[in-house]
């Protein structure tokens, strides 16, 4: 790869000297430079003089590793990797050995800041905290009055899975405040497409195996995943079981450090891993790979579909329907009204659930009603992609198709990594469903060596903490609190804000509160996203430092950093373990806990009767439940040891015995078409029932766009950031000091680019302008740039003005990678 060190401003003395960069002072308007004297941070120090803290960190790159947090003088001097209970889940990157950088960082909000200039131009002014706090009480106090409580809007990001001040949305105590304010609740629409497709499948159950698992499967398969840069955890263990033998196939349009790492890399197209997965489909059903036994006992390819598309069900075969288990939200019990299937051996069509041997092909007329098999439909379905055409679309050959459908039947154990490679497109859905199949119908899932999915943990913290008691607090007389309003995504705020509506009901939305996030910067179509914060007539925003979105806000008020406070670690990691973050040192100037801020604002909204709880209590709260104490998951014992595990002693195994569908099997059909938001598109159902797969829409190489835009444009993510976070940090900086894309070199040589030439990017949505790398790992037509920076990064325009905000049909998802653009030599 032709991609220089100079080319990124990179040389190791410069890197070294980040240190003393730490303290130019280089402050924004309203932001105040560093207090503390330089000499105190002195990274070569000796551990020895340093007093010790548990510590976590934390940001969505899914690693949540547990540092040793070194303070001297009440001033954090630096961190380093601490011992897990597990040793091989010991491990730190750059970004958790530079949170110096980050909490002493000149762009470190100190103080409650209003804003007295236009939005966006960073001019602020200094307020005290009741100035900050009355203000905000006032108006949204106001809002209220005129338009009751979801006239305000909370926006939670990623920025810190930690469960008191964090970004756990349904187990953290924000969604405490969200529930007490009885406000408006707006998520970030991202990483949807494949669990939105896979439960298509599953119907949503978990079946990823424990890390430590890999070294039991006889081939890995990362099937879009770039783990040496975003889930640096997870490659230690794809590489260590490959020391042990076991083979790695990585399915990747890039020749990047993952790829590298690959026994055989397949070279895919971008946005085709669908068409793949059918074509591997088709030669397992060619050559009898998966068995008749499987199809009837493990899936639902005996149902029976009518002519309308829905299934045939027993009420309409004189089958009175019955009640069901309630539904958690209504209360009502459910209809049981069995889809059916045809039993061979008795002639008729019977309850799904009451033969072993349903007919898969073959169905006679039933009262006169035609009937197709899902086995039938899917079959039909595959038919369309024998490996010839398989391989024509994704610009490999049938040998490949071929070699990946004989893996699957017969080099298994395998397990199989999926995270957003093929999600960030607007087809991501329609790929991840057989993606999935491909595994589960071959019997990949479910025991050691054998899973899909993404690694991170998570499910006992969303199933099992009891947030019933921690997010939805009573008041002194037992009355419950308001509980959150509704969910807006992303792409209906502006809509909403129009029109007053959200769903056909009226909702006038005044005021936003932006908690853990930066969303200016990540979410697709820079001017949508500034068009609706200058909507909306009052913005809030709590962060660390001054993002752009910050500078968007009327008021920001300033978070203390995770080491300033005590926490606990949560929701999602890619190891099994809660970690216990102790208070460290003070919050920095006049910065505050989260935590304290939304107890805060519930005082001054006339609501503190319901955040009449410690940082202790509350997660005592939550960790109240069976499973928690099952695992010996306690709060005593998180101070005292720092780090529990989440599951019982072993590798933790997924089961695939039950899934979550309407007939606990795998699914290859289903006749409700759910849609993930509101819009007034119309949804065509026809092909959402069954398997169905199309090009993304501006990505996609057959796409009339792409004569406009030839390029595919790839939004990587960054070893030194996590998403916008360590972006002001001076330690990395001096590493990656600007954004840059990435070009062929033939690509380039075409356009007459050289290695750092300024070059444009742009499409119908918006232009950016950077420099340019040479790196022929990247395949002809793709260039590729990491999307972690800020407005005042760019030489000129944004990066977020190329992603359209468009969502599919049906899946709320945004689709950073479905992106195409022209580039000129500037
Ligand atoms: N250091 C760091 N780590 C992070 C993050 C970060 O910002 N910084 N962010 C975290 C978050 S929230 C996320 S969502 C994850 C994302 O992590 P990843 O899943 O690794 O996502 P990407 O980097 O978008 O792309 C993954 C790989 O998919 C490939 N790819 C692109 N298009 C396709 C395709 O159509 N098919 C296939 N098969 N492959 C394709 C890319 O070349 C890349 O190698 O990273 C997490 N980890
Ligand atoms: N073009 C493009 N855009 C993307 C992506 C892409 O691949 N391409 N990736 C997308 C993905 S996968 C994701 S998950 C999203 C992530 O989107 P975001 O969650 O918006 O991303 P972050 O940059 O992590 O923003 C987190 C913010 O929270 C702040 N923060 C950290 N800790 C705390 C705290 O304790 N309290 C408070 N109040 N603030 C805190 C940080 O300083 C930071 O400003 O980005 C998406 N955006
Ligand atoms: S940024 Fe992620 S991988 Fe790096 S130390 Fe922090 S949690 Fe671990
Ligand atoms: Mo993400």
């Amino acid at each position: 790869m032709a991609e220089t060190a100079q080319a990124r401003g990179f040389s190791r003395r410069s890197f070294i000297k980040g240190a003393a960069a730490l303290t130019a002072a280089g402050a924004l308007a309203g932001c105040t430079p560093k207090t503390n004297d330089k000499d105190k941070v002195d990274p070569e120090a000796p551990v020895s003089s340093d007093e010790l803290f548990s510590g976590t960190c934390r940001g969505n790159c899914g690693g949540g590793c547990f540092l040793n947090v070194h303070v001297r003088d009440g001033q954090v001097v630096r961190t380093s990797a601490r011992d897990m209970p597990d040793p091989q889940y010991n491990r730190i990157c750059t970004k958790g050995l530079t949170h110096v950088g980050r909490m002493y960082g000149a762009n470190r909000v100190l103080y409650p800041m209003k804003r007295v200039g236009a939005r966006g131009s960073g001019d602020f002014e200094r307020i005290s905290w009741d100035e900050a706090l009355d203000t905000i009480a006032e108006k949204w106090k106001g809002y209220t009055e005129q338009y009751g409580p979801t006239a305000i809007m909370f926006f939670l990001g990623s920025g810190n899975y930690a469960a008191l001040s964090g970004s756990c949305n349904s187990v953290g105590a924000y969604q405490r405040v969200v529930n007490v304010m009885g406000c408006s609740y707006c998520s970030l629409d991202v990483d949807a497409a494949v669990g939105f497709g896979s439960s298509r499948a599953t119907g949503g159950i978990d079946l990823a195996n424990e890390l430590t698992d890999r070294k039991n499967a006889k081939t890995q398969i990362i099937w879009g995943n770039n783990p040496t840069i975003s889930l640096m955890h997870t490659m230690h263990f794809f590489l260590e079981a490959k020391e042990n033998g076991t083979r790695l196939v990585v399915i990747d349009p890039v020749y990047n450090a993952s790829a590298s790492k690959a026994d055989w890399w397949v070279p895919i197209k971008a946005g085709t891993d669908g068409a793949l997965a059918l074509g591997v489909l088709n030669v397992l059903l060619e050559n009898g790979w998966i068995d008749d036994e499987t199809l009837r006992a493990k899936t639902n390819c005996g149902l029976l579909i009518k002519e309308d598309g829905t299934f045939l069900r027993m009420s309409e075969l004189g089958v009175e329907p019955t009640e069901g288990d309630p539904d958690p939200l209504t209360g009502k019990p459910a209809v049981v009204d069995p889809p059916a299937v045809w039993d061979e051996a008795a002639g008729k069509a019977v309850a799904f659930s009451e033969t072993a041997a349903p007919a898969l092909t073959g169905v006679p007329d039933i009262n006169g009603v035609k009937v197709q098999t899902v086995y039938e439909n899917a079959k039909g379905y595959i038919a369309q992609y024998p490996p010839a055409v398989a391989a024509a679309v994704c610009g490999l050959t049938e040998d490949h198709v071929r070699e990946l459908a004989r893996i699957y039947h017969e080099d298994g154990p395998v397990t199989t990594e999926i995270m957003m490679g093929m999600n960030h497109y607007r087809n991501g859905h329609y790929s991840a469903w057989p993606v999935y199949l491909v595994s589960l119908l071959t019997g990949n899932a479910g025991k050691p060596g054998a899973a899909i999915g993404q690694s991170e943990e998570y499910l006992p913290q969303m199933l099992y903490s009891n947030s019933a008691a921690a997010c939805s607090p009573k008041d002194s007389s037992g009355k419950p609190c308001r509980g959150q309003a509704n969910l807006i995504h992303t792409v209906q705020i502006a809509d909403v804000l129009e029109t007053g509506k959200l769903l056909g009901e009226d909702l006038t939305i005044k005021s936003a509160y932006i908690h853990c996030s930066n969303p200016v910067v990540t979410m697709c179509d820079h001017d949508y996203t500034t068009g609706w914060f200058d909507k909306l007539e009052f913005v809030v925003v709590a962060d660390l430092c001054m993002t752009e979105t910050c500078k968007h806000a009327d008021i920001v008020l300033p978070s203390a950093h995770w080491f300033e406070q005590v926490d606990l670690g949560f929701l999602f990691s890619t190891h099994p373990y809660l970690l216990w973050q102790d208070k460290c040192v003070e919050p920095l100037g006049e910065s505050k806990p989260d935590f304290q801020i939304f107890g805060l604002l519930c005082e001054k909204m006339g609501l503190g009767e319901f955040w009449n709880i410690t940082e202790e209590e509350y997660l005592e709260t939550l960790l109240d439940s069976e499973y928690w104490k099952s695992v010996g998951c306690t709060v005593e014992k998180l101070k005292s040891e720092k780090a529990t595990r989440i599951y019982p002693e072993g590798d933790k195994i997924a089961s695939a015995e039950v899934f979550g569908t309407e007939t606990g099997r795998i699914s290859l059909y289903q006749d409700t078409v759910k849609r993930a938001y509101v819009s007034s598109k119309e949804v065509d159902e026809s092909i959402e029932r069954g398997l169905h797969w199309e090009t993304p829409t501006f990505a996609g190489e057959d796409r009339a766009y792409r004569e406009t835009y030839p390029f595919h444009l790839l939004s990587e993510h960054m070893r030194t950031h996590t998403h916008t976070q360590w972006w002001d940090c001076e330690y990395v900086k001096e590493y990656e000091p600007e954004p840059i894309v990435r070009l062929n070199p033939d690509d380039a040589a075409e356009l007459g680019i050289v290695e750092g030439d300024v070059v444009k990017l742009s499409n119908d949505q918006g232009f950016v302008v950077m420099k340019a790398a040479i790196n022929a790992g990247l395949p002809r037509r793709m260039v590729s740039s990491a999307r972690s920076w800020q407005i005042g990064d760019f030489i000129d325009g944004h990066y977020a003005s190329l992603p359209s905000r468009e969502y599919n049909q049906v899946c709320a998802n945004q689709a950073f990678n479905d992106v195409a653009v022209a580039i000129e030599k500037m």
